[in-house]
């Protein structure tokens, strides 16, 4: 997801280019102005923690773009292509180490496990994602 910062950055376009030119296939794609109420479920891990209503604040406060990547090891290869959770601790190369100073604007944010990938998915796609062959896809994995 491409965060309210990010989006009023135009950082719109170098992040999903970094996604695609890494290999990763698009199979989602929208720009949301989302509520309170669903950004307290899609943080629900989050929910007591000081920094929570701070940053449930922070990700309603303009749209966002939701995406869904598929590739080999996306979540993993996805969150060390966005880098640390603290963009100053994030090496050069990675987009917040590229993009991003402050914890709390860090431009985008990635599924830390399948599992939350899957609640993720479920919760901004709920009509489900695209299914479709990539020409690219004999030239990318083996
Ligand atoms: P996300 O991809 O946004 O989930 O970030 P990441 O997984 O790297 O980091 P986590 B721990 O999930 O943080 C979620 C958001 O909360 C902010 N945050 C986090 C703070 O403001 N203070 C803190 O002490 C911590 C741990 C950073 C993340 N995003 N924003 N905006
Ligand atoms: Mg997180």
């Amino acid at each position: 997801m491409i965060k309210p910062d990010g989006v009023q950055r135009n950082l719109v376009g170098e992040i999903i280019g970094r996604f695609e030119k890494r290999g990763f296939k698009l199979i989602a794609l929208k720009l949301v102005q989302s509520t309170v109420e669903h950004f307290e479920k899609h943080y629900a891990d989050h929910k007591g923690k000081t920094f929570f209503p701070r940053l449930i604040k922070h990700m309603a406060s303009g749209p966002v773009v939701c995406m869904v990547w598929q590739g080999l090891d996306a979540v993993k290869t996805g969150r060390a292509m966005l880098g640390a959770t603290d963009p100053l601790q994030s090496p050069v190369g990675t987009i917040r180490g590229d993009y991003a100073l402050a914890v709390g604007r860090s431009t985008c944010h990635g599924s830390d496990a399948i599992e939350s990938a899957e609640y993720e998915i479920k919760l901004w796609f709920p009509e489900g994602v695209v299914q479709y062959t990539s020409a690219l896809e004999t030239w990318i994995q083996e």
